[in-house]
């Protein structure tokens, strides 16, 4: 780190108490700029990096709601409207009991670099709530999108601030969350992404972030004449991320051996295809069930209460895509998986490999793909259903997959081609993070001091 870089992170630190998963996350991004600000002492000047730790905007309200039983129920709801400079705030709400400042903060924070690497105009920003959809019935779940819209739906808007979904917020919570913004402000723009088709949403938005670290992965594969025919592929997570995931692998050629959720994984040796993939497809999108289930129909081992990177690596799998959530794949995790083989990893989730992580991985050679990169392919389809919904079009689902396809190979080549000016050839963490930081960091100076 140079002097400039480590004085701003040590007052990151001091300002912000309590907020671990924001410290990473400032860390990574600022010791991958070190060269960036070698190269260019102008945006010392310009303050730059104490600017962009520090959010525009947060906001913070209460969610009152009144579940099945008549009890008043009291959750927290917030938005951090991270960065503006190259346009209107975007990013996704989460919804898990383990929603906190801080970790709203990482991800909006993350959301800046990410949204400038897809290359369309859109700001940082994330939102969310310490609610948990989890065991709630439908009607719950309406009742609080309801209230929580209540308040946000001032602070948002289609040029303004456009949430999505995240971790416990899909198409159900969208629905809901649309709804009430419209009984309110009795208008059409596209104030969320990630609707249904019915009412504006976009083809392939659901399979967006999936399907792009899927696809990124193999950019990252084809630097070294590989591809994913035949491989063993560890997939984390059965949610959004992990679904599509597993489908595209599928059709790519590769093996997913394993999925998980925060109770356990399964290891299927044959891989998740066929009628097993759709078993696991209604296992978790119309029942909402537990991957035990799979374990239980199909036969295969289930380990309770762990995670799949050790037994993954005992069976040699060469590629892993964590898609479940933050810092869940650690150091010995990391060096267990390269001692059994692995050649390349894709974040579907956002930050799921601790720092520790990461280092492994880098000194080991092995293709890194880091979240703000890998997974930007969701925000980047939300970005393509905004731009439907101002022109009031459609487009067909092979439109908007090429589209996807194009966009991350943009990013890829963004950040392999940024990693190699600075001096750190097939380093994608430095790469992602200098090329999406240098758009953000030219349009804040170009705009003044704000
Ligand atoms: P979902 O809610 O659809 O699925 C989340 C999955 O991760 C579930 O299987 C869940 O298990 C598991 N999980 C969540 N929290 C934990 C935890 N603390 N420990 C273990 N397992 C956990 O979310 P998504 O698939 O949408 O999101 C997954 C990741 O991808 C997140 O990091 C998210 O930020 C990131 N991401 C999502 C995008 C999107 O478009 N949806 C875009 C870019 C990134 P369980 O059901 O037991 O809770
Ligand atoms: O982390 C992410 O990029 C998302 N959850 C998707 C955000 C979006 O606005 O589609």
């Amino acid at each position: 780190m140079s002097e400039y870089v480590e004085r701003v992170y040590k007052h990151v630190v001091e300002k912000n108490p309590a907020q671990p998963e924001f410290h990473q996350a400032v860390k990574e991004v600022l010791e991958s700029l070190t060269p960036v600000f070698e190269r260019n002492p102008g945006y010392e000047k310009q303050k730059v990096l104490e600017r962009i730790t520090e959010p525009e905007r947060v906001i913070m309200f209460r969610v009152p709601w009144v579940d099945d039983n008549g009890e008043i129920q009291v959750n927290r709801g917030m938005r951090v409207q991270f960065n503006s400079a190259i346009g209107p705030y975007k990013g996704g709400l989460r919804f898990h009991p383990s929603v906190n400042l801080g970790i709203i903060k990482f991800l909006g924070f993350e959301q800046i670099f990410k949204n400038s690497l897809t290359g369309l105009s859109m700001g940082g920003g994330k939102g969310g709530s310490d609610f948990d959809p989890k065991g709630k019935s439908d009607n719950e779940v309406m009742r609080f999108c309801q209230s929580f819209m209540t308040e946000l739906y001032r602070h948002i808007g289609g040029r303004v601030d456009v949430p999505a979904g995240d971790i416990g917020v899909g198409g159900r919570e969208i629905g809901y969350l649309y709804g009430q913004w419209k009984k309110i402000t009795k208008r059409f723009e596209p104030v969320l992404t990630g609707k249904s088709l019915e009412y504006g949403g976009s083809l392939i938005r659901p399979e967006a972030t999936g399907y792009g670290a899927t696809y990124f992965a193999l950019e990252m594969l084809k630097t070294r004449n590989e591809d994913f025919k035949d491989k063993l592929v560890a997939i984390s997570g059965s949610g959004n991320v992990a679904q599509h995931a597993t489908e595209k692998v599928n059709q790519l050629g590769g093996k997913v051996v394993t999925l998980s959720d925060s109770s356990g994984f399964i290891f299927d040796p044959d891989g998740v295809t066929g009628k097993k993939y759709e078993f696991f497809i209604e296992l978790k999108q119309v029942r909402r069930g537990r991957i035990k289930e799979y374990a239980e129909e199909f036969g295969v081992e289930y380990y309770a209460g762990e995670r799949p990177w050790k037994v993954a690596a005992e069976h040699g799998v060469k590629i892993a895509m964590p898609c479940a959530t933050q810092n869940e794949l650690n150091a010995e995790e990391a060096k267990a998986l390269v001692d059994g083989g692995l050649i390349a990893i894709s974040e579907g989730a956002n930050m799921p490999s601790t720092l520790e992580a990461t280092e492994i991985f880098l000194e080991n050679k092995v293709l890194f793909g880091p979240g703000k990169a890998a997974n930007a392919g969701g925000v980047a389809v939300s970005g393509l259903e905004m731009a439907q919904n101002f022109s009031f079009t459609a487009w067909d689902s092979q439109t908007v997959d090429q589209k996807l396809h194009q966009i991350m190979i943009n990013i890829h080549k963004a950040a392999y081609q940024a990693a190699e000016e600075y001096g750190h050839p097939g380093n994608y963490v430095m790469g992602a993070n200098i090329a999406g930081f240098k758009k953000v960091a030219e349009a804040m100076i170009a705009q003044g001091h704000w």
